[in-house]
């Protein structure tokens, strides 16, 4: 079978799962929000890796009833942890651009909000760089719209796109999240100490929540703590899990 007639397969028959990587506060490494994470374990391919599927899944279209899938599953996820006592943890979902040029992705949004009942609060949205500047104006209003229904609007992967932090103060953000080509090398680069830093501190100043990805190591943890990093999210803390895994680690 092609691989993307297997990857509608996968998805009709209900074989794609969604795992959940902690982001947790720099200060005292309590888990203040998770990403949802797309996963395909394939029977015979093992595992197969979004970065993969997921422009596959762009180009058929199949990612926009799937993203629709995606957010429903981790809004009722939410509502779950927060019900059962684990925890009212941030959810964040990720948007790709196919989805976000689609007509009806404010609706859908919408719908699903009211239909599981998440407080939008609890919910944000990551969004990259390049799908903001493709149509700022599109983008702009459809913000706007996010904010007043009450989500939370993350821009993902800052730093590697063309948008410079004076652009994108002019969209409602909460959070950036700094990319992690920055992160990686941070202890034996200068640059990159001087990228992740001028992005806290500006990020900072335009009170926007700054969230450090990639974090692999404690001198990364101690390096981005120290310069007023909020948030870290990366394998030193966890990768993403299934949602069992992510309420055990939260109980201990
Ligand atoms: O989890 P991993 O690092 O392997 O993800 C690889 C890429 O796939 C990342 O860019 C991530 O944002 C993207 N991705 C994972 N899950 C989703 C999803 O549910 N929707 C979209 N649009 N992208 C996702
Ligand atoms: O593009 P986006 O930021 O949504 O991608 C998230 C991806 O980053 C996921 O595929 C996740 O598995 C991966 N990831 C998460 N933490 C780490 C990490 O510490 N190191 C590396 N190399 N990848 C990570
Ligand atoms: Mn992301
Ligand atoms: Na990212």
């Amino acid at each position: 079978l092609a691989f993307e007639s297997e990857l509608q397969r996968a998805f009709d028959q209900g074989q794609l799962q969604l795992h959940y990587q902690p982001k947790v506060l720099a200060a005292d490494g309590r888990i203040k929000g998770v990403e949802a994470l797309l996963r395909w374990p394939h029977p015979d391919m093992g595992a197969v890796s979004p970065a993969r599927f997921i422009p596959v899944a762009e180009e058929t279209g199949l990612i926009v009833p799937l993203g629709r899938w995606v957010l429903e599953q981790a809004c009722r996820q939410q509502v779950a942890w927060k019900r059962e006592g684990v925890g009212d943890l941030v959810m964040a979902v990720n948007l790709s651009a196919r989805q976000f040029s689609d007509e009806n992705l404010f609706d859908d949004v919408a719908a699903i909000v009211a239909a599981t009942g998440v407080d939008p609060a609890s919910l944000e949205l990551e969004i990259t760089e390049s799908m903001l500047m493709r149509d700022i104006e599109r983008a702009m209003s459809l913000l706007a719209g996010f904010k007043r229904m009450g989500l939370r609007l993350a821009v993902d992967d800052f730093g590697t796109g063309y948008s410079s932090l004076a652009n994108l103060k002019r969209f409602p953000i909460d959070t950036l999240k700094i990319d992690r080509a920055f992160v990686r090398d941070l202890e034996g680069s200068g640059e990159d100490q001087a990228i992740a830093q001028a992005i806290i501190t500006m990020a900072k100043s335009l009170g926007l929540n700054v969230v450090a990805e990639g974090v692999e190591t404690l001198p990364q943890v101690d390096f981005l703590r120290d310069r007023g990093c909020d948030e870290l999210q990366g394998f030193y803390f966890s990768k993403a899990v299934p949602a069992g895994e992510l309420a055990a680690m939260l109980g201990r």
